[in-house]
């Protein structure tokens, strides 16, 4: 199982570079990995696992978090409504957005950063993403909110971007003109 020692930490390259697309039909080893990070999740959201295993609750992961430089993530998060959202996703790609921002009042974290970055992270408020689920087949997603939030955190990830090269450096709690989600 996945621990918090296999998650790369800020600082490290792999966190900076364009995470390679994975090659389809997937390969065992990636389907696997893409399996287990997102029994990370599960498990980090698990009461007894989490305090057993020492993990940080996460409702995303991307694998150049745990050193992979390929183009997977997975979620497991329930947004404002209370809608579910579980997936492992090879390749998504944002195909359209919205022009509308979105941002969440209590600022991003990330597994990566072992520190608090204060500051709104303006994203898109809808985002229409693509790819292939973890048993091959073809996915289109329509999210808005706190889900497109995470996927945009995720999706990031994998073109060595990190939450904070978002945020305003000179006024970083200046609200973006958009939507505040989680006020
Ligand atoms: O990619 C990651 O490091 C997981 C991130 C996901 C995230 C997405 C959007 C906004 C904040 C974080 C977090 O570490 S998961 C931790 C967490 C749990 C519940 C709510 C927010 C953050
Ligand atoms: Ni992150």
């Amino acid at each position: 199982m996945i621990t918090m020692k296999d998650i790369v930490r800020e600082g490290d390259p792999v966190l900076r570079q364009r995470a390679e697309e994975v090659q389809l039909p997937a390969s065992e080893e990636d389907t696997n990995t893409l399996k287990k990070m997102h029994e990370y999740l599960v498990n980090s959201q698990d009461p007894d696992m989490s305090v057993e295993h020492g993990l940080r609750p996460g409702i995303g992961l991307a694998a150049p978090q745990i050193g992979i430089p390929k183009r997977m993530i997975s979620v497991l998060m329930e947004d404002e409504n209370e809608k579910q959202y579980s997936h492992a996703l090879f390749n998504p790609r944002i195909v359209s957005h919205s022009i509308k921002l979105a941002y969440l009042e209590a600022g991003e974290g990330c597994l990566s950063v072992d520190r608090e970055v204060p500051g709104f992270v303006p994203r898109y408020a809808k985002i229409k993403v693509r790819a292939t689920d973890v048993n091959g087949t073809g996915v289109e997603l329509q999210l808005k909110g706190f889900a497109a939030i995470v996927f945009q955190h995720e999706i990031d990830h994998l073109n060595g971007i990190m939450f904070y090269d978002h945020i305003n450096t000179e006024d970083p709690f200046n609200r973006p003109d958009g939507i505040a989600i989680g006020r």
